[in-house]
């Protein structure tokens, strides 16, 4: 059987990871993220397909697209957490488990980055522990999987008896 598929999206300006503000972001590129998510996956028998857009209608589509594709989504939505209804919509929508990923504690940040929209839908949301949230977001991710799998088969065993 293949390996459920999980999105690994990512928002604006983080195709800038490495390249400027390391006390912030670190030094690692969104190609090193990308590595690590690769080396997470493979690990925990799962396959990624991992992207960046700036655009904000581009990551919605995405998002949508995940329907019938897609096992679930981990997603760092970047400025757009902050701001966005309609990607939470869409989130809400797709109907899939979401974990929302950021690199820095955006709680001991500026006021305007402790709300995420984002988070609303949610199941479950890991900041501030550097680009290494990406791997433990991919393997809460491969944990849910399991449960939810364990418990289709438990229901359908019941139906059968
Ligand atoms: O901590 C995170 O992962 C954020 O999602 C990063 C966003 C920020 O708007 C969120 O509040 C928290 C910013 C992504 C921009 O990344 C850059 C990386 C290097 C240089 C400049 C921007």
């Amino acid at each position: 059987m293949a390996p459920p598929l999980i999105a690994v999206l990512n928002g604006p300006n983080l195709n800038l990871l490495g390249t400027r503000e390391p006390e912030k972001y670190g030094t690692a590129t969104l190609d090193d993220v990308e590595a690590l998510c690769a080396e997470a996956a493979e690990e925990l028998g799962l396959a990624i397909d991992f992207r960046q857009t700036n655009s904000e209608g581009e990551l919605i589509t995405w998002v949508q697209e995940c329907r019938g594709r897609a096992e679930g989504i981990v997603i760092n939505p970047a400025g757009y957490s902050h701001t966005s209804v309609a990607l939470m919509d869409a989130l809400l929508a797709v109907g899939l488990p979401v974990i929302e990923v950021h690199i820095t504690n955006i709680h001991r940040r500026e006021e305007f980055r402790h709300h995420s929209y984002v988070s609303r839908a949610a199941t479950g949301v890991i900041a501030g522990l550097g680009i290494g949230g990406y791997a433990l977001a991919l393997r809460a991710m491969a944990g849910m999987l399991e449960a939810l799998a364990a418990a289709e088969d438990d229901s359908t065993q019941d139906e059968d008896a």
